[in-house]
């Protein structure tokens, strides 16, 4: 904090609730303040039917993002676009597990407490496919993931069973890309998941809040912010990007 502002004159300027605004990465709210550059690349996560309300596993407004992440998508030259893409028997399914209820969780190889899901999200299913309003011609790379019966996967860079990688951290490395800003559906699982690997390959990473919704079972959308925010991953605004 010392290094960071040591002008007296500015720390008057800014007061009290500036000054916490902008401890926490978010910025001055008036102006945009985070820079994009030819090394940042944009993740838009699992903007598919299934989590729209309508579809199988419905985020509440859900649909809210589409608008936000087509405008904001337009200042990254690069974009990654995943999408969940189940087999029809997948682990993650409630109906993989005798007398188990969607939202309920299991034990299995890779995890104690797996959440089962409704069925959702099936490889070549209308439900699968990304939102008929999504727009992001420029996009250069959609990476599907729990494409793998025997293993979820939320992160879109290494599945659940924490072992079987999709090959976006060596895709990004390749490409020279260094910041990540990950948004899109759920707040509180594949972007959370995303935005955690994303860090922990080295990666500056934000999430921009106001184009991600949340599941929020038993309060995981406040618990995701705070263990994104013990990594070192900036919570911005859209309205932050310049
Ligand atoms: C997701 C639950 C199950 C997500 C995917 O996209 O956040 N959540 N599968
Ligand atoms: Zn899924």
């Amino acid at each position: 904090m010392q290094n960071q502002f040591s002008r007296r004159d500015t720390l008057r300027l800014i007061g009290g609730a500036g000054m916490l605004a902008a401890l926490g990465g978010v910025g001055l709210r008036a102006s945009a303040t985070n820079k994009i550059s030819d090394t940042s690349v944009l993740i838009v996560v699992d903007v598919q039917n299934c989590f729209i309300p309508g579809g199988t596993l419905p985020v509440t407004k859900g649909e809210e993002v589409v608008p936000i992440i087509n405008t904001i998508s337009q200042k990254f030259k690069n974009v990654v676009i995943t999408q969940d893409w189940h087999t029809k028997d997948h682990i993650s399914f409630a109906s993989s597990h005798p007398g188990k209820k969607p939202f309920e969780t299991t034990k299995l190889p890779y995890a104690d407490g797996q959440t089962v899901w409704p069925d959702h999200c099936v490889q070549g299913t209308k439900d699968a496919e990304l939102h008929k309003d999504l727009s992001i011609p420029h996009a250069q790379l959609i990476i599907r993931k729990g494409i793998h019966a025997h293993t979820d996967g939320y992160s879109a860079f290494v599945e659940a069973d924490r072992k079987t990688n999709t090959g976006l951290t060596a895709y990004l490395r390749e490409r020279k890309l260094s910041t990540v800003y990950v948004t899109g559906l759920a707040t509180d699982f594949c972007v959370l998941w995303t935005a955690l690997d994303a860090r922990s390959a080295g990666f500056k990473v934000f999430v921009i809040e106001d184009a991600c919704r949340g599941i929020d079972l038993n309060g995981s959308v406040a618990k995701a912010w705070d263990t994104m925010k013990a990594r070192g991953i900036k919570r911005i605004q859209s309205s932050d990007l310049a």
